[in-house]
């Protein structure tokens, strides 16, 4: 039995027990730890425990290739490593020569985010900033919303209450989140669980009736996606109609409430926004959102916690704002049971005494919104995007399918001059490289992973097996080629070597924490989000330029841009019931992370694929009134895809809203339509006015399938 971790992106890191035979992992189990006794199991997931079929899968890329067909066409013929990291360091060198060091985009994406070495995206940015540049992909698809609202409203972005503040939780209301499905930390869904057994009361708004929802909800409220700052600014309605807000918290605390209340009333635009406004918003009836307003007002503490998903909408941002203002007014901000109703990952390095690998600086200075790419490809400078990209690079994404509008991806894959792909498998996007470079997994090589998500632990990554075939890890490939490219500062250093300089202020030797394989530090200081502030906020400002809560903020005042007012307001977006668009297309489509897959990691792995068909939700209502019935091949179509699916006719979602899990893998047939399910073949690649990509709530249609 070798212990190692599981550091794929789905937010939890877990240790997991590898049993090996013959070379092979024949069986996955979770990891007791010895002393734990305090602390719960890191308990794995189904993605975990079937991982062995994922690493040992027929189609693992197992030798270099170079393409013979088309491109797109998925035909590649084996090269040798040295013909293959020539060719590479070759084509860079002649386009960076040609057209700059821009014209190669650094097209990175987030499968291992848990690694100190092999952490994909930061690699990739150090080593295309090392060799001299490159034009960027910005932003974090995953909660840049969120990310925005924060920085606007706390000056930072604060980490969730952690799990001991959470059992002081009269109160939770999880917006638009689903632990027990889409993993936040290892243990959100259980910590969840532990706190309602101890007499929690958990509320749930969500379209869909979530696993979570059935596990956990004492109530659920259904709303339209990308609506819900439309609720939360009708339940700020009520607190101020009603008296309900905290008056000493929100002036010692923060700054430009009387805004945001002659917004709510009316004042400022002359529409009153109450729960009557907002039912014919967001589909809640009035006086459910009354009710819940109340409720949060006489719960204290409470934690209003939503997840990520309502941000990746047209407006995304204001939901958070607007989240957080709600929280400041019932005066739960920095108090045990409480939370700051805004609030994101927290990677504790520091406190565990590691880092990354040193940041290499982009010499280019360019970069696009990363969920762009393939808009940015095709228009280039004339389309206002700052360069004219004719090399991609993709390394740890697969994101022609993880990026809104995949028949767009498409265009622009086809578009460059060469194309280079660095995975495990043949994706979606690997199928149109010029070039594939063969990675090896995680239980291939030698790392120290941290959980981004109030992690206590560190856990070493052991070398579990030998690397399939002959691929090398990323470190390996992308050192090779910085030999060729003359850079140095890349850096030529062994796994070994690195976790020496990586671990050099923690509480444990490489070694030790190799022999013990987790080692857990005490968080107990971390659980409150903003207590520090709360406990004296002239000594300890918030990094605002009022240096409180800004509920109104200054610099989005200055930007005077309508898309981002200064308080938080509900703004219609342009894909909702209300747009001409709806005519056509009348149902809102959301896009969720399921049990199934990490993203597009683990879509192959038949296990898996056993658990769950993939399938799109759609309410009884909607399919009678389509002729479609349970089980049927149908399609979901708009004006730029065709997805082609079978039906689950359900009463788990809302009328008027359908869902499909994002991470199947784009297959388009011979007829232009995907076959194989892939959500961003329907979604749009238009951003928010804070740059969040806008991938739920998208306007489609579902017909019977004509075939
Ligand atoms: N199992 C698993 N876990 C994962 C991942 C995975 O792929 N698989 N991916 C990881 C990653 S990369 C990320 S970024 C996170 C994502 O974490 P989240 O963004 O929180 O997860 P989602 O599953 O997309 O959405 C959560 C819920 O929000 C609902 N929802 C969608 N749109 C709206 C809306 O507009 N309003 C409201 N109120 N609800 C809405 C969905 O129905 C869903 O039940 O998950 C991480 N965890
Ligand atoms: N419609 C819609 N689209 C979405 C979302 C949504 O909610 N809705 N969610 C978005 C979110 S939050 C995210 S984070 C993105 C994720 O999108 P991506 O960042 O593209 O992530 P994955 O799809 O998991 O692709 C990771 C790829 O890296 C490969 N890989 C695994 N380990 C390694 C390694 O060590 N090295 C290398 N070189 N490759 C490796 C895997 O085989 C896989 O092909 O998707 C986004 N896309
Ligand atoms: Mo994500």
């Amino acid at each position: 039995m070798i212990v190692s971790g599981c550091p794929y992106d789905c937010g939890g890191s877990c240790p997991l027990a590898f049993y090996v035979d013959g070379g092979e992992v024949r069986r996955i189990g979770p990891f007791e730890e010895p002393d734990s006794s305090e602390k719960p199991q890191l308990r794995p997931c189904a993605r975990g425990l079937a991982q062995a079929q994922r690493v040992h899968h027929p189609g693992r890329l197992l030798y270099p290739m170079r393409r013979v067909g088309a491109r797109g066409e998925g035909r590649f013929e084996r090269i040798s490593w040295d013909e293959a990291l020539d060719t590479v360091a070759e084509e860079m060198r002649r386009i960076k020569q040609r057209y700059g060091a821009e014209a190669i985009l650094n097209l990175k994406g987030s499968a291992n985010t848990d690694g100190l070495i092999h952490r994909t995206a930061l690699m990739a940015e150090r080593f295309f900033g090392s060799v001299g540049g490159y034009t960027g992909a910005r932003g974090t698809i995953s909660f840049e919303a969120l990310l925005f609202a924060a920085r606007h409203t706390f000056g930072f972005a604060p980490a969730p209450p952690g799990p001991e503040s959470l059992l002081h939780s009269k109160l939770v209301i999880v917006w638009g989140m689903n632990p027990a499905e889409t993993v936040e930390a290892t243990n959100t869904n259980y910590e969840f669980a532990l706190a309602r057994e101890r007499g929690t009361r958990f509320i749930f708004v969500d379209p869909r009736f979530t696993d979570s929802v059935a596990a956990l909800a004492d109530q659920w409220i259904p709303i339209l996606p990308g609506t819900d700052a439309a609720m939360l600014v009708a339940m700020a309605h009520v607190l101020i109609e009603e008296n309900l807000y905290d008056e000493a918290f929100l002036t010692r605390y923060t700054y430009g409430f009387d805004k945001f209340r002659d917004y709510c009333l009316g004042i400022e635009d002359g529409i009153a926004k109450t729960p009557n406004w907002a039912e014919g918003i967001c589909g809640v009836r009035a006086e459910v959102i009354a009710d819940l307003a109340r409720t949060f007002a006489g719960s204290r503490p409470a934690d209003l916690r939503p997840g990520w998903a309502p941000g990746r909408t047209a407006f995304g941002e204001q939901t958070y704002r607007a989240s957080a203002a709600l929280a400041a007014m019932t005066g739960n901000i920095g108090i045990p049971g409480g939370g700051p109703g805004c609030s994101i990952v927290q990677n504790h390095r520091e406190v565990l005494g590691v880092s990354y690998p040193p940041a290499v600086e982009n010499p280019a200075r360019k970069s696009i919104v990363g969920w762009q790419w393939a808009d940015a490809v095709i228009k280039g400078k004339a389309g206002g995007y700052p360069s004219d990209i004719k090399m991609i690079y993709s390394m740890g994404g697969n994101r022609l399918n993880q990026c809104a509008d995949t028949n767009s991806g498409v265009k622009a894959l086809k578009k460059v001059e060469f194309v280079v792909v660095q995975d495990q498998f043949l994706t979606p996007t690997a199928r149109f490289a010029d070039l594939v470079l063969p990675v090896s997994t995680h239980l291939e090589r030698e790392d120290i992973q941290t959980p981004h998500i109030h992690g206590d632990y560190l856990i070493y990554n052991r070398r579990t097996i030998e690397p399939r075939g002959e691929s090398k890890s990323d470190l390996e490939i992308f050192a090779a080629l910085a030999r060729r490219l003359g850079a140095t500062e890349f850096g030529d250093r062994s796994e070994r070597e690195w976790l020496d300089i990586l671990m050099a202020k923690a509480p444990v030797t490489p070694e030790a924490l190799r022999d013990a394989s987790v080692h857990r530090i005490d968080l107990s200081k971390w659980q409150v989000p903003l207590a520090d502030f709360i406990a004296d906020p002239d000594k300890n400002p918030l990094p605002t330029p009022s240096g409180k809560i800004e509920i109104y903020s200054q610099a989005l005042a200055q930007r005077q841009n309508p898309g981002l007012p200064a308080v938080p307001k509900y703004m219609d977006g342009w894909e909702s019931p209300s747009h001409p668009l709806a005519r056509k297309y009348p149902l809102l489509l959301v896009t969720a992370h399921g049990r199934l897959r990490v993203n597009s990691t683990f879509d192959n792995v038949p296990w898996l694929r056993e658990l769950e068909p993939h399938a799109v939700w759609i309410n009884t209502v909607d399919a009678q009134a389509r002729g479609i019935r349970d089980g049927d091949v149908v399609q979901v179509h708009n004006d730029i895809g065709i997805v082609e699916i079978t039906a689950r006719v359900t009463e788990r979602i809302i009328p008027g809203v359908v869902s499909i899990n994002q991470g199947a893998w784009y297959r388009p047939d011979e007829r232009g339509v995907d076959i194989g399910g892939c959500v961003n073949t329907l979604c749009k690649d238009t951003i928010s006015p804070g740059e969040a990509s806008a991938t739920n709530a998208v306007l489609v249609e579902v017909s019977p399938s004509r075939r």
